[in-house]
């Protein structure tokens, strides 16, 4: 397996400029004729023979400039086709390949899902339709002549606009699609399948009149809806936050139910995982219903930040996905809680990010090396990603930062640019050098900066210093350089011992940020008469861990007297990751209580819930969310029992749960929906129910008999999803009669409904007990279950390994072994969803010496397994250098 590497990159030496494609959809043998302008690229090598990718194509058929080519002229690898001596002018090259969709278990290429023709090409799927220069600085305009039969594909969709459509012979018809906009082939997109169709318009700043459409299953057309108009949602918010409007006639999205992912950004034809899609209130959780708003909202964001400006290669990939899931985040923010949706990224950022960065899978936002680009769709550059973008915009102000992104758009748009192209346009605007800042690109490892502040009553000064250090990351390209100090910005104001703000000035400090851009600084504020308490890195400024010894004080007036709400819930956090920190390393017993620190967080959380639980439910609950089981093993580090972390957790939970049961019951109460009240997935009722399903999984923590009691019954009378699932969630806790009761019933109910089975799937296989592990084997007998279906795999298997930390690191070692071999199995069909699974083992090294053990044994195993994708190859290398 080889290594790309960003210092190689070269341009092409050949360009294309026009696609001309014809495609005859059939189940086995779809034939694909491919009509290519090309031409030699003034800046590649001259003379140099034309090499094509190819992957599991037949060729039927080429011809250059019209004719058949001669004896020798073309050379055929299963992997390329390559012309030896290209004309050294224009020229058109016509390929007739086949392929079959139907046993294209991949899903990279043209598939087919539910007998639906479906395509992905990111990143190199492209390659499996026709042969081609695949890579993202080669951009085309592409024009497609779809054709299928009109029984099992009457809906035919391509990239771009309709131009015509009509009879292709008996029971055979076509459609052309052209796309105006020169794109790589990763954008590539069609359709055929019998779909149902709901539809709107919008009309754009510049008077475009778009059609809009989401295609789903027929019959699924009611649970379109909610997408069709987060789409109108999106492109209206682009218009209003970022100048940008739409740029062709037509935006569809088709649901499908296998797919890789959550979805893709095809040019004028998204498509997605059908779970990102599908909505009502009887079969989708306000859960759902938020990540279909975001998803929806990020693919099509990156019509400007993606496809309007493309990556030159995949090196680049931060650009378009770092900088879009910024974007979808903020649109997240602005529609719902702009402080409780920070919240969650944050978490998701500490229980996915901050473990990948710490272990052997760790990479620079921007990798200098891959041997398998799809391994490095992470969330190192995507959550670590926007994450960078989020610090520019700190580090200039929302007006620079706007302006910034303005010339970025105007200047390279219509091209394939690079990390260094973005940057020079905020440089530009703002005149400032970014050079430190860039190092966020380029190391890799989360920083630490500490923090220490000192008053000084006879001066009236109070000093903050901060030092920054960072890990000392060896990856596939470097072996672990020394790394540069960052420019880290730190939003920071002083809060007064009783609360309230203190009016204390530092000319360091603009607009409530410092930047700190060397190892080592320190921040006088004077005129101060107390010593206050500091909050640091509000609303999460830089993505870093933070040292910062805070009394238990400090924190809880924090808690009942920050402005900022992120450092509010963050107080709470840390108060109740000491407990666990020290419980969970002297592998304390589970208990009813968590001694005088458990109470103490109680009593502190009594009064937050008193004062103002009900004037915000949904950050209430998230108040009230003890970290969880991953982010209390990073803050332990090594040597990690997760046996240990699950019992400290719970203990606090129990804890909890008694010493606040009587508020929470009431909070429930409180909560109620009244009768007959319309559903609404909006931000206000979903925090209502997260706060009475949390309330309820307290108070079960602490009473199983009346918390099952009270679940069982919520289990009934539901009316949603996302009451029952929880219901059910906090009944899944507690073994016995009622909850398998309550499981089978689940199932029955739903059996034939795949995306609700997935949920039922995913919380069988989380449940904290030894029984799971077969449970789980059980499950994968399942009528509904199969190895086949990314989203089947994610639910069962997925929870399971990445989701389930007591479970999939059995002391015995079992549940490695039963990761492992799914991931065996499922390699030869699908090689991608295989090389996640495995990723769960990202933290094996920091498992306690026994664990460790069994795991490495099982990584063995996979890596001596003949035959091995080079997707799971590149991971469990990795995984194991
Ligand atoms: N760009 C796609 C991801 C493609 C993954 C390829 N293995 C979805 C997205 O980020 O919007
Ligand atoms: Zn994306």
């Amino acid at each position: 397996q080889t290594i790309v590497r960003l210092a190689d990159y070269r341009p092409s030496d050949y360009l294309i400029d026009r696609v001309d494609l014809d495609v005859r959809l059939h189940p086995t043998e779809t034939r694909i004729t491919a009509t290519l302008g090309l031409r030699p690229n003034p800046a590649g090598e001259p003379g140099a023979p034309l090499v094509l990718d190819g992957d599991e194509l037949t060729l039927v058929a080429i011809a250059l400039d019209g004719q058949p080519t001669g004896p020798g002229a073309i050379e055929v690898t299963p992997r390329s086709l390559t012309l030896h001596q290209p004309p050294q002018r224009p020229f058109v090259l016509e390929i007739e390949t086949q392929v079959n969709p139907s046993t294209n278990t991949k899903l990279m290429g043209l598939y087919r899902s539910n007998g639906v023709y479906c395509t992905q090409c990111e990143a190199d799927g492209f390659r499996r339709i026709t042969y081609f220069l695949d890579r993202p600085d080669v951009m085309a305009v592409f024009t497609t002549r779809i054709e299928g039969s009109r029984a099992a594909a009457p809906v035919l969709l391509g990239n771009g606009n309709p131009v015509a459509q009509g009879e292709a012979g008996p029971g055979r018809h076509y459609a052309i699609w052209h796309d105006p906009h020169p794109k790589p082939a990763y954008l590539f997109a069609l359709v055929g399948g019998r779909l149902g169709r709901v539809g709107s318009r919008f009309t754009t700043m510049e008077g475009r009149d778009v059609e809009i459409a989401v295609y789903v299953e027929p019959g699924k057309e009611g649970r379109a809806d909610f997408a069709l108009d987060a789409v109108a949602r999106s492109m209206a918010w682009d218009e209003r936050t970022f100048g940008r409007a739409y740029d062709l006639d037509v935006f569809n999205v088709v649901a499908v139910s296998d797919f890789n992912m959550g979805a893709m950004e095809n040019k004028g034809l998204n498509i997605f995982n059908d779970k990102y899609v599908l909505a009502s209130p009887e079969t989708a959780t306000d859960a759902d219903y938020a990540n279909i708003e975001a998803i929806i909202a990020h693919e099509y964001f990156h019509n400007w930040s993606g496809n309007r400006v493309t990556c030159r290669d995949w090196f680049q990939l931060c650009l378009k996905e770092g900088l879009t899931v910024f974007r979808d985040q903020e649109f997240s923010s602005d529609e719902r809680s702009r402080p409780v949706h920070r919240i969650a990224e944050v978490r998701t950022l500490r229980a996915r990010q901050f473990p990948e960065d710490a272990g052997p899978l760790a990479h620079p936002v921007r990798p200098q090396a891959y041997r398998e680009i799809n391994n490095f769709y992470t969330a190192t550059v995507y959550e670590k990603g926007a994450e960078i973008v989020r610090m520019l915009r700190t580090l200039l102000g929302p007006e620079t930062f706007r302006a910034g992104m303005d010339r970025y758009f105007t200047t390279c748009d219509g091209t394939a640019a690079t990390v260094e192209d973005f940057l020079a346009a905020f440089a530009a605007e703002s005149g400032r050098d970014l050079a430190a800042f860039s190092r966020w690109y380029a190391q890799a490892g989360t920083p630490t900066v500490a923090v220490s502040g000192t008053y000084d009553a006879a001066a009236r000064t109070y000093t903050l210093t901060f030092r920054q250090s960072l890990p000392v990351v060896a990856t596939e390209a470097a072996a672990g350089a020394a790394p540069q100090p960052l420019a880290i910005p730190i939003a920071l104001g002083l809060v007064a011992p009783g609360g309230g703000p203190v009016a204390a000035a530092s000319e360091r400090v603009r607009d409530g940020v410092f930047v700190l851009d060397r190892a080592e600084d320190a921040l006088v504020f004077t005129g101060l008469d107390a010593a206050p308490v500091p909050s640091l890195f509000r609303g999460f400024s830089a993505p870093v861990k933070v040292e910062h010894a805070l009394t238990r004080d400090e924190r809880l007036t924090l808690l009942a007297h920050d402005r900022d709400a992120f450092n509010r819930w963050q107080a709470a956090q840390s108060l109740a990751m000491e407990v666990l920190v020290v419980r969970a390393r002297a592998n304390a017993p589970l208990a009813e209580e968590a001694g005088t620190e458990g109470a103490g967080l109680a009593a502190a959380l009594a009064t937050f819930l008193d004062g103002e639980a009900l004037a915000d439910p949904a950050f209430a609950a998230l108040v009230l969310t003890l970290p969880g089981e991953q982010e209390i093993a990073q803050a332990i580090g090594a040597e990690i029992d997760p046996d240990a972390i699950w019992r400290a957790r719970q203990t606090l939970r129990v804890q909890l749960g008694r010493d606040l049961g009587p508020r929470l019951l009431a909070l429930r109460e409180a909560l109620v929906e009244p009768e007959g009240a319309p559903f609404s997935p909006d931000a206000a009722s979903a925090g209502r129910r997260a706060l009475r399903n949390a309330a309820l999984d307290l108070v079960t923590a602490a009473d199983p008999q009346a918390g099952t009691a009270l679940a069982l019954g919520q289990v009934e009378n539901a009316a949603t999803m996302t009451d029952r699932l929880a219901a059910l969630a906090t009944l899944s806790l507690v073994p016995g009669a009622a909850r398998e009761a309550a499981l089978a019933r689940f199932g029955e109910t739903y059996r034939g409904e795949a995306l609700v089975l997935d949920k039922w799937f995913a919380l069988q296989a989380m449940i904290p007990e030894a029984g799971t592990l077969e449970r789980v084997r059980g499950l994968m007998h399942h009528a509904a279950f199969s190895l086949g279906n990314p989203n089947r795999v994610r639910s069962l298997i997925a929870s399971f390994s990445l989701n389930n930390p007591t479970q999939f690191h059995r002391p015995d070692g079992a549940g490695y072994d039963l990761t492992a071999e799914v991931v065996l199995a499922l390699d030869g069909k699908n090689p991608q969803v295989a090389a996640r699974l495995l990723t769960a083992f990202n933290t094996w090294r920091m498992v306690e010496g026994g664990r460790r053990l069994h795991a490495e044994a099982a990584l063995r195993r996979v890596a001596q397994a003949p035959g091995l994708s080079p997707d799971v190859s590149d991971i469990v290398g990795r995984s194991l250098a």
